[in-house]
């Protein structure tokens, strides 16, 4: 919003014109968001354990995690909070991807805070039911892709890495395609959330990745030179992106090992929504298999295990998602946890080095 205010005044103030820059505008939307998430999640921390809303741990899961009972949950409330509040200083409203993204967002804060306060009220695991969770992911993905194509944002052909141009027109499956990728990373992100620090980390490397991405595909020019679609008014989303990686940071402060804080499904839910989100209107969906790699291998590993168990009755690994796999292996919680974050670093650089390959 300051942005909307001061930008105008450039007439007068003309060092008011940086305001016009989204690079610097998502520096200072990082450097925001850090701090407003350091700030409010101290004071909520303080609020949750005044309040006894710990987290509920499921007693068939790993022994080590018996000891984080307790442990304040829904630390999501001051990372999107913190996101939106910087965002209030740094944005353009003007911009429809943004909006969209904040309606994602938002639409499944909301279904993470009634699942999560659900649990935490009545101190059981159980919270809104599967079958509820899913049709208000796939509701809220319907409406966002409405939206994208009432606002003619980002058409309906697909883009893959290493071709020059679309390699399919996808037409009315995309409405599918796009609501596949925006619930699927939402649900992945929720289950790769499992370990302190283990979720907030890639998340951190695939916002900042598609920082980048939004800048280029936001950008005539450098679009035109990498090859890559241009999306009219996408660049903004690089500074949701910059808010996105801040409160990461800040909420990174709280949840690295040992955790003083969990983000609850009102962080992981929106924070993946979000993600999928913007992997579509910056058109690289199919790219986000690499970007966001861990997220993938955390579902597949579901996947596989339900299936293998209901077909063959046998188990693939020791637990899914494959995180707890690795703790029943015996490698410390803190191992598994910074060999996923380097593997997200690791997919996040190669995932920029295809933008040079078209
Ligand atoms: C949420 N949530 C954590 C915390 C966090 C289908 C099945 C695979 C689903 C899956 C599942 O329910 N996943 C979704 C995973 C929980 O964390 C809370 O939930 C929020 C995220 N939604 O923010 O509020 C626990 O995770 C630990 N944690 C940390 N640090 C963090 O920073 O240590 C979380 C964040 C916390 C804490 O212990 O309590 C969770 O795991 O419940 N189900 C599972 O993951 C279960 N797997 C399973 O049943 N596997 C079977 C299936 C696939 C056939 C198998 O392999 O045989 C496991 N989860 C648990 N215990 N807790 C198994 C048993």
């Amino acid at each position: 919003m300051l942005y909307h205010f001061l930008y105008p005044l450039s007439n007068q103030f003309f060092a008011f014109n940086i305001f016009r820059y989204i690079t610097f505008r998502a520096v200072v939307a990082f450097l925001l968001a850090t701090v407003f998430s350091i700030i409010w999640g101290n004071l909520f921390i303080k609020f949750m354990q005044r309040k006894q809303f710990g987290q509920v741990i499921r007693d068939d899961g790993p022994e080590s995690h018996l000891k984080k009972a307790g442990t304040p949950t829904m630390g999501g409330v001051f990372i999107i909070g913190s996101i939106l509040g910087s965002l209030l200083f740094t944005g353009n409203f003007n911009s429809k991807p943004l909006l969209i993204s904040i309606f994602v967002m938002l639409s499944y804060f909301a279904l993470g805070f009634f699942d999560d306060y659900a649990k935490v009220a009545k101190q059981n695991t159980k919270g809104v039911s599967a079958k509820g969770k899913l049709l208000w992911q796939f509701a809220t993905a319907g409406v966002a892709y409405w939206l994208m194509q009432k606002y003619a944002i980002i058409g309906t052909d697909l883009y893959v890495p290493f071709a020059k141009g679309p390699i399919l027109e996808l037409g009315i499956m995309f409405l599918a395609f796009s609501a596949f990728v925006i619930v699927g990373s939402s649900n992945a992100v929720n289950l790769t959330d499992g370990l302190d620090g283990l979720a907030i980390g890639p998340i951190i490397t695939s916002a900042a990745t598609f920082g980048i991405f939004a800048y280029f595909a936001g950008h005539k020019e450098i679009a035109q030179y990498l090859l890559v679609p241009y999306v009219e008014d996408v660049g903004e989303l690089a500074v949701l992106c910059a808010a996105m990686v801040g409160a990461g940071v800040g909420f990174l402060w709280y949840n690295s090992y040992p955790a003083q804080i969990f983000m609850g499904d009102v962080g992981s839910l929106s924070l993946g929504g979000t993600l999928g989100t913007i992997a579509v209107l910056t058109k690289n969906e199919v790219l986000f298999v690499v970007v966001g790699g861990i997220f993938v291998i955390e579902a597949l590993s579901v996947i596989l295990q339900v299936s293998s168990y209901k077909l063959r009755k046998k188990r693939i690994f020791k637990m899914a998602p494959i995180h707890h796999h690795f703790e029943l292996m015996g490698w410390p919680e803190t191992k598994v946890i910074v060999r996923f974050w380097i593997i997200s670093i690791f997919l996040a650089i190669t995932a920029i080095a295809t933008l040079k390959m078209r």
